[in-house]
């Protein structure tokens, strides 16, 4: 395919509510979109990298520069005619997974218009619904969480994933456990704990979770796997799980029975997809992640979680519960069963509304086709 033009756009969108981690708050996104013109078409990627590298060592400003100074120019100088050969043109860039992921996942996005089918259908995707959960952030006391849940599980989501930290988890789990006993529940501590913890940790498998996500550094097998062995709660990798490679890894060395799949944090479809074949043939669960993404990053996680594998509810919500107003059309919306429809037009399945995306633009630059100078 011919690429016309790239173009890069960072818009500023404030969150209905904060959303709180064991690394910090958001309050406002910086979302980064890349628009790939092409032969009349257009498709669109979104960044999944964080205001501040603390979920990753990505950033938006990091990917800004990335797409700008490397892999724009890449994808222009050899454009691709499948988004499979993404991976091949980004080689020489090590790491950059999220702004990778950017470019990679537009290119599917325009394949998929151009072969008249959903993104869904063109990367082999077997599902017409996805099974929805929740992540809930720290909330300012107990009795806010619960109420909280009360909200999320009368709309209809079938999972309710708790976000912990020291000081922020057995009490809870307890409280919500003693009035919710049969519910599916789940923590992510987003590494806050270390193996001195272990003991502590140990005590969580009395609240019969469904996983304890990420509880060790967010670059470890090792200490992962011999967590594993004294826990009967399985442990799910988030942070961990880059690429097919680790999640090989991790399932040789038992770190993990369940893994986070997030299509930034693997550096776009191609990888995500082997991750997902590997772990069916192994028979190790995963479910679709989410990054507090517009509806752009959004569709692209719908699209995913069609795949077979994705058999346990993600974190792939409504648009509302994150926006006033979403930059898509029709918005994300999720049935009284829990579940999104995945959509079965060409490409994304959901129309990018430009003069919103136009309004909400803070910064924007375009890249041509040009020589790399190296
Ligand atoms: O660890 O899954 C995570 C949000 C930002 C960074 C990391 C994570 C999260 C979430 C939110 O849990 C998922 C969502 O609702 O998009
Ligand atoms: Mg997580």
């Amino acid at each position: 395919m011919r690429i016309d033009a790239i173009i890069l756009r960072e818009l500023h969108l404030p969150l209905v509510r904060p959303f709180e981690t064991s690394f910090g708050v958001t309050r406002n996104r910086r979302v980064l979109l890349a628009e790939i013109r092409s032969e009349g078409l257009t498709g669109w990627g979104e960044c999944t990298a964080g205001e501040r590298p603390f979920f990753s060592p990505e950033s938006t400003d990091t990917a800004w520069q990335m797409l700008v100074q490397e892999l724009g120019p890449m994808l222009t100088a050899e454009p691709p005619q499948h988004g499979g050969e993404c991976p091949r043109i980004f080689r020489q860039v090590r790491g950059n997974r999220m702004a990778k992921a950017t470019l990679e996942n537009a290119i599917w996005d325009l394949e998929a218009q151009r072969e008249g089918v959903s993104l869904a259908q063109l990367i082999g995707g077997v599902r017409e619904t996805i099974p929805c959960g929740v992540s809930l952030g720290i909330q300012p006391s107990i009795e806010q969480t619960m109420e909280v849940i009360e909200l999320e599980l009368a709309a209809g989501y079938q999972r309710i994933k708790l976000k912990c930290k020291p000081g922020w988890d057995v009490d809870l789990f307890e409280k919500v456990r003693n009035r919710w006993p049969d519910i599916m529940l789940s923590c992510d501590a987003n590494s806050a704990y270390k193996l001195r913890d272990a003991d502590h940790l140990v005590s969580f498998d009395a609240f019969d979770l469904l996983m304890i996500e990420q509880p060790l550094w967010h670059d470890d097998f090792y200490f992962h796997s011999m967590l594993q062995k004294r826990l009967a709660t399985s442990i799910c990798l988030d942070e961990s799980i880059r690429n097919r490679r680790d999640a090989l890894a991790a399932i040789e060395m038992e770190s993990c029975k369940i893994i986070n799949l997030k299509l930034g944090r693997v550096g776009g479809f191609s990888e995500a997809i082997a991750i997902h074949n590997a772990t069916l043939e192994r028979g190790i669960p995963v479910w679709c992640g989410g990054m507090l993404e517009s509806g752009i990053g959004r569709a692209h996680n719908i699209a995913l979680s069609s795949l077979e594998n994705f058999s346990l509810p993600g974190d792939v919500s409504a648009s509302a519960r994150y926006w006033a107003e979403d930059i898509i059309e029709p918005e994300v919306l999720v049935s009284s069963a829990g579940e999104i429809a995945i959509p079965d037009t060409p490409g994304r399945g959901y129309e990018v509304r430009t003069e919103l995306v136009e309004r909400l633009t803070v910064r924007k630059e375009t890249i041509r086709d040009f020589e790399l100078v190296c």
